[in-house]
């Protein structure tokens, strides 16, 4: 075991820990009885903690370190900019250049016109920005009776009250959300889960026509935008039928609706296209970045929208909105760092041509298991469900996530950071992930199911509910 010594003992830091750092979606009191683990270093897909073991991060931290830890020159674009100017404001007529290379960028990046980028710190910001860029839209074309945004339950799009508005997840919406009026959300697009009788693709178009019926109920000139996830992320890597997102198309298009993709996950490359918009064939309004564009090295987010929506809002007047860090000279300047690294590496076309194919057959392979009902996968994002009986989809009798949390406990334990939501296991590692290291991350989730199923038998939880 490596020796880490310069920090004081893990106990004493968990302590500390405890004591004064509140955690996000964390249970307190649980975490101080158990005592957080330390991570205190990482190198490509690999992190420390602070006893010196390695594991191997199948989640590239929260879905956002594409181009894997360690790479100096981030650190050394963050050092420069920091010495030539660490901060100036995009505010009252005042620009720099960093924010002009990276906006530049990312309009030669992004599909279509989607040509501005109105700069936030993070998704959730961004999605803030988005409820105020489609409401300021509307209004600006003299309709402003258009405000309800739709989205959809299971949904995650941040956690500020307007990105949680947006979302819908049960856990979040007992505590509190949605507080912003004018959301509506429809049902989501789980065949696994909700699909019933239907085949997949019969599932996907009633879902997709839900968003028909409610333009339909809430009134087609009340209506102003959709919003959704290419892939759900955070909701389990729900990946959608493949009649979906046409039949979605279809009703923005035939409705005149303003359609957001929430690229904060599916963008920069994740599912072997630059943005998962692409892979869908999906030409969105606005889109949600964030994650990603810096690979997680600095926080940084922001909307890219479409050239008439920018037009609009540019022609309306002032668009009183913004926050201290938009277009952070560090940020811009560590992120287009990071977009030079997975334009000239070709990351996203290894991930589309080489690694994800890679990936995909090998994560398949996982539903020969007993306890893994079907294997989903979109480049490099990716979930299993488990079930006690493949055939009929049941789900476990015991209360939703225990086996899940049972299985993410050995993963943990046998070197491997793949997630559960629910009863899903989920994966989305550093997109730089070699071959070799994709055995690793296969053999132990392998190993690691083998043992929760041993468990869960001997518990007596291999049971349908
Ligand atoms: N949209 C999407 C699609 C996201 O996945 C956000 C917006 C919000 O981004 P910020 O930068 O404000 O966190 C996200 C973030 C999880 C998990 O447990 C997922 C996210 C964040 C934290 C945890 O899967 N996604």
């Amino acid at each position: 075991m490596n020796v880490i010594s310069n920090h004081m003992p893990t106990a004493d830091l968990q302590t500390l820990d405890a004591a004064h750092h509140m955690h996000p979606f964390s249970d307190g009191a649980d975490l101080a009885r158990v005592g957080a683990r330390v991570i205190t270093g990482a190198n490509g897909v690999t992190l420390t903690d602070s006893e010196g073991h390695k594991i191997l991060d199948a989640m590239a931290g929260l879905w956002c370190v594409n181009i894997g830890y360690g790479r100096d020159e981030l650190a050394d674009a963050a050092a420069r900019q920091m010495k030539e100017l660490p901060y100036y404001n995009t505010f009252f007529q005042t620009t720099h250049v960093p924010v002009i290379a990276l906006s530049a960028k990312l309009a030669e990046l992004a599909p279509r016109d989607l040509n501005h980028v109105f700069y936030a710190g993070s998704g959730s910001e961004a999605n803030d920005t988005n409820i105020r860029l489609v409401r300021h839209y509307w209004m600006a074309k003299g309709q402003p009776d258009r405000n309800i945004i739709i989205s959809r339950k299971n949904a995650y799009h941040g956690s500020t009250l307007g990105g949680g508005s947006l979302g819908g997840m049960s856990g979040m919406q007992n505590q509190g959300v949605p507080v912003i009026p004018g959301i509506h959300h429809i049902d989501q697009p789980d065949w696994w889960s909700e699909g019933g009788d239907k085949t997949p693709e019969e599932f996907g178009l009633e879902r997709a026509r839900q968003l028909e019926a409610a333009i339909k109920e809430l009134g087609a000139d009340r209506v102003a935008a959709f919003i959704a996830e290419p892939v759900q992320g955070a909701g389990g890597v729900i990946v959608p039928p493949s009649t979906y997102w046409p039949e979605i198309q279809r009703i923005c298009d035939e409705y005149g609706i303003l359609l957001i993709a929430d690229e904060v996950i599916c963008g920069f490359g994740r599912t072997g296209h630059w943005f998962g918009s692409e892979y869908y064939g999906i030409r969105p309004h606005i889109m949600t970045i964030a994650k990603g564009l810096s690979s997680g090295y600095a926080p940084i987010g922001g909307s890219m929208v479409c050239d008439e929506v920018a037009h609009t809002i540019n022609e309306a007047g002032d668009f009183n909105h913004g926050y201290t860090y938009s277009g952070h000279p560090v940020s811009c300047a560590v992120a287009l760092e990071n977009l030079r690294i997975l334009q000239e590496e070709k990351i996203v076309e290894t991930v589309a041509n080489e690694t994800g194919p890679y990936l995909k057959e090998k994560w398949e392979s996982l539903t020969d298991h007993p306890m893994v009902g079907e294997a989903n996968i979109v480049g490099m994002m990716g979930s299993i469900a488990l079930t006690p009986h493949k055939e009929s989809r049941a789900k476990f009798a015991a209360d939703t996530g225990t086996v899940g949390l049972a299985c993410r406990t050995r993963c943990f334990a046998n070197g491997l950071v793949m997630r559960h939501v629910g009863d899903r296991m989920i994966i989305s590692p550093p997109l730089v992930i070699s071959k070799a290291e994709i055995d690793t991350l296969i053999e132990r989730a392998r190993l690691s199911l083998d043992e929760t199923y041993e468990q869960i038998k001997t518990d007596g939880l291999f049971v349908a509910g």
